[in-house]
């Protein structure tokens, strides 16, 4: 039987970790008698809001931990639990904290279905009215696999999956409507929750404090050790223990076991100085079989131009580099077949939108792993005996399988890759994990988080780990593939080599934040249970589909990454539930800047994200090959993203092959400079009997070249070209709120070519959004700003934005200015004198209107809230004496 680390299921029938399940208040009442709840802290909540990156601490309290104990830290003061006030029959809640959301999931085995297809309700503590929370309901029906092949389904379970974003130092409570229509009525569920601010959270740093510190040196002499696995391994080597890893480049590739976990708050931790290099390569002379030589082959279909060489080798390798750029592998060299394809070019197909047959990549190879030979072509006549290639001689350079609490940072780890899983970090089954501030150059792919199952897709070396992968942090680390200009395209890369930059394939709470990532060849970001895509072309009937996604993702955060450079961007195919990509910069990705294909569940939410590029890309939605995934549920939320391209056919695409298919725009910018903005295809396959719906949009904004389309709509009758968001309206029922269309008018924001989105004052996209309760709170003005950023207004003169105007904000300004203080959320607010700078001055300015008889006051706005008079490249991002929270 197959076990789920994240997806409920009977606890007579399954045995998992426990430690990962948060604040999870399983509501066991009869009638109307509450039984004792049991309350304790969360020790893996605590963990997952350790350093928040955003506004939000959360102290949870677990209502009723499973059958294991929860470790219970201390709880700061400040902070306050959760607080179930009503429950109800056989029923689970579970409250998932995210960085600044909550979702939250309920479900039911028992007749409570009709009770439980009903909105989530939120408002700050002894507020008078509930707000919604996103209004999203959920769906999910699950079959067990059984040993002899049968199915067996569990009884309907339903899900209320709800999200809001908290506001920071605020005690909430959130209601399930269960009886009658308000809140206010007898019977409803009810839960409280605290937000803690995280401006005055103490720095990552300062969470951990060694207990003991080891060094390994390359020199004997100056360290306790000479490799990082024999300090892993070494018998003192406790929880506690920082590994100082002193500069110099390490060849190995270190594997940390279950038996090696930290435990929590004390991770062990891999803790790499300046200089400090984990290095997986394999020297072409290593490499060689001894004596052997590259010999120029000839094959008879040969491309013309190509230069062909061939040399044995004593391994199979599958990852190349030519000095710092990754040489692609010819895509079927694991596979056996591809000889043919490789040496003839002219016998690849081509792939759509490629101008070149897929299988041709100069500067390629292709490794004979049956006769040990590898084969190298070159677009010119090279001696290869003077090329510096290299190759990876391990899969993974850092392996934490099962893992617990191991902290790496500051590493470089490079040239890591040889096999069909592959990482320079590589996190199986493992829990709490942090992976922070490292370079990671010139691997096959970045950084993975999976979980994996036990049985037959495990490897037997590989699945010693406990079930359950969560709570790993990913942040702040460059991530760079090096694929080469020359083929970092889709024709080029796809499937030449797994390249990922970051993977989040474990099951609950995983985070991929803050991170750069350039050069990757594919995915730059990838939310997925392994396996997923490649089970999901198999899926032809309505049973073995929902065999295929037994397991669940939950709670998966991507955000504030950057992105540039890359064949894909984000991809956040699979089973996620709250799968949330929100403030990641892409730019100058070449094929998918989002992509969403395959996923069972959903929500998955993309945010308030930027994407630019000034060639052809486009944001891909739901296009899935023909009737490949039709019992597949999704709901997907497409909210204030600006989408900023320079041509494309289809930069905005969907189609809609699913029978349950819930897709939501709302308050984006669509900007296409020539062509059409979007394309929606509506065209039934043939064995449907009917498409699952439509994609509902309004209040996006609109442009794209004189005469151009904004939206094809596509149908079996052919393509209507439509123009405006008028007739959007009036035939589809699409944007009725729409603005723009017909013509190309990029003002109204900022600095678009520098990529600075920030509304005018004066512009169509002020206030020409719709509030969504959860989503885009607080916002400013009228009405929320249409696109990724917000307008904020502020009053001049209050630098640290506490609502009044004293002594504290010179202090602050001066703290930013001169000792590294936080950057005021309103940079306009701090500039006193509104001249366009934040500096001395306009703290002195301060200093002389308040104390010193100067008669010079703030220049407005300062007596209300407003918008900056006088433009500026000040921001105000932020100023929350003027927010609007309902
Ligand atoms: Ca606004
Ligand atoms: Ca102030
Ligand atoms: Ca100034
Ligand atoms: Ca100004």
């Amino acid at each position: 039987m197959r076990t789920s680390p994240a997806f409920p299921q009977k606890p007579a029938r399954v045995a998992i970790k426990t430690a990962h399940r948060v604040a999870v208040a399983s509501l066991l009442i009869t009638g109307s008698t509450a039984i004792a709840l049991a309350f304790g802290t969360s020790a893996t909540l605590l963990g997952f809001a350790l350093f928040p990156p955003l506004q939000v601490q959360m102290q949870g309290v677990v209502l009723q931990a499973a059958n294991r104990p929860f470790i219970q830290p201390a709880i700061p003061d400040a902070w306050r639990p959760y607080i179930a006030e009503r429950s109800l029959n056989n029923l689970t809640l579970r409250l998932y904290a995210g960085i600044t959301t909550l979702g939250i999931h309920i479900s039911s085995n028992t007749n409570l279905a009709t009770g439980l297809n009903r909105p989530v309700y939120y408002r700050e503590k002894g507020a008078l009215q509930w707000l919604p929370a996103h209004p999203l309901t959920g769906r999910i029906t699950k079959s067990l696999p059984q040993e002899d092949g049968s199915y067996e389904y569990e009884p309907l379970e339903l899900y209320v999956t709800s999200l809001f974003w908290l506001k920071p130092g605020i005690v909430y409570e959130v209601c399930l409507l269960i009886s009658g229509a308000t809140c206010d009525a007898d019977g409803n569920l009810k839960v409280s929750l605290a937000t803690r601010q995280a401006t005055n959270s103490p720095t990552p740093e300062a969470f951990f404090t060694p207990t003991r510190t080891v060094i390994v040196d390359p020199d004997p002499a100056k360290g306790d050790f000479t490799a990082i696995q024999a300090a892993v391994n070494d018998s003192a080597t406790a929880p506690g223990t920082r590994i100082q890893i002193n500069a110099g480049v390490y060849h190995e590739a270190v594997t940390i076991k279950s038996d090696r976990s930290g435990a929590p708050g004390r991770w062990l931790q891999l803790y790499g100085m300046p200089g400090a290099v984990l290095d997986g390569s394999y020297a072409a002379s290593e490499l060689f079989t001894p004596g052997s030589a590259w010999e120029k082959v000839t094959p008879p279909n040969a491309v013309n131009g190509d230069h062909i060489y061939k040399r044995p080798v004593r391994d199979d390798v599958l990852i190349g580099w030519l000095g710092d750029e990754q040489l692609l592998r010819h895509r079927d060299s694991d596979r056996g077949s591809g000889w043919k394809n490789f040496v003839d070019a002219n016998a690849g197909e081509f792939r759509d939108g490629c101008d070149e047959p897929k299988f041709l990549v100069r500067r390629s190879w292709y490794m004979d792993e049956a006769n040990d030979l590898i084969y190298l072509r070159w677009d010119s006549a090279v001696d290869p005996a003077g090329l510096d290639l290299t190759f990876s001689r391990y899969p993974m350079g850092i392996m934490l399988d099962g893992a617990d609490w191991v902290w790496v940072e500051g590493l470089q780890i490079s040239r890591f890759g040889n096999g069909p899983r592959t990482g320079a970090v590589y996190i199986q089954n493992g829990e709490f994990n942090i992976v922070r501030r490292n370079a990671i150059l010139r691997n096959a792919d970045g950084i993975s988080v999976i979980w994996r199952e036990r049985g037959e897709n495990c490897q037997t070396a590989l699945c010693s780990g406990d079930d359950g992968s969560s709570f790993n942090r990913v942040e702040d680390n460059t991530i760079d593939n090096g694929i080469p200009d020359a083929t970092l395209s889709y024709c080029h890369t796809k499937r030449s080599a797994p390249f990922f930059g970051i993977r989040l394939g474990g099951s609950l709470g995983n985070s991929a934040s803050g991170n750069s990532l350039t050069r990757i060849g594919e995915n730059s970001i990838q939310i997925t249970l392994a396996g997923d895509m490649a089970k999901a072309t198999r899926c032809n009937d309505e049973e073995s589909c929902r065999d295929l996604f037994p397991y669940v993702l939950w709670e998966t955060d991507v955000y504030d990454n950057t992105i540039f450079t890359n064949v894909e961007g984000l991809e956040p195919d699979g089973a996620q539930v709250n799968g949330r990509l929100f403030h990641n910069r892409l730019r100058n990705v070449e094929k998918y800047l989002v992509s969403l294909q395959a996923s069972q569940y959903g929500p998955t939410f993309v945010v308030r994200n930027i994407l630019t590029r000034s060639e052809p890309s486009e944001l891909l939605l739901t296009e899935t090959t023909k009737n490949r995934y039709p019992y597949l549920h999704r709901y997907t939320y497409i909210y204030h993203n600006n989408l900023w391209l320079d041509y494309h056919s289809r930069p905005l695409s969907t189609k809609m092959y699913f029978k349950e298919f819930h897709l939501r725009y709302r308050n984006n910018v669509f900007r296409n400079s020539s062509g059409s903005v979007a394309s929606f295809d509506n065209r039934l396959d043939a064995d449907e009997e009917e498409y699952a719906g439509n994609a509902d949009l309004d209040y996006n904004a609109y442009s794209s070249g004189e005469g151009s389309p904004i939206v094809n709509w596509v149908t079996e009758s052919g393509w209507d070209d439509i123009r405006t968001s008028s007739r959007l309206c009036s035939e589809h029922g699409l944007e009725c709120h729409g603005i723009g269309g017909g013509g190309f008018w990029p003002d109204g924001l900022s600095a678009p070519a520098e990529e600075d989105f920030t509304p005018l004052s004066n512009g169509k996209y002020l206030d020409a959004g719709e509030v969504i309760p959860g989503i885009n709170l607080p916002y400013y003005g009228k009405k929320p700003d249409i696109g990724a950023e917000e307008l904020a207004m502020f009053k001049r003169g209050d630098s640290n934005g506490d609502g009044k105007m004293d002594i504290g904000d010179s202090i602050f300004t001066l703290n930013h200015l001169f000792i590294g203080g936080r950057q005021p959320g309103c940079l306009d607010a701090a500039d006193y004198t509104d001249d366009g700078k934040v500096n001395l001055a306009d703290a002195v300015a301060n200093i002389n209107y308040l104390f010193l008889g100067s008669e010079v006051p703030p220049s407005e706005p300062a007596s209300a809230c407003g918008y900056d008079p006088t433009p500026d490249t000040l921001r105000c991002a932020e100023f929350l004496p003027c927010a609007k929270w309902e």
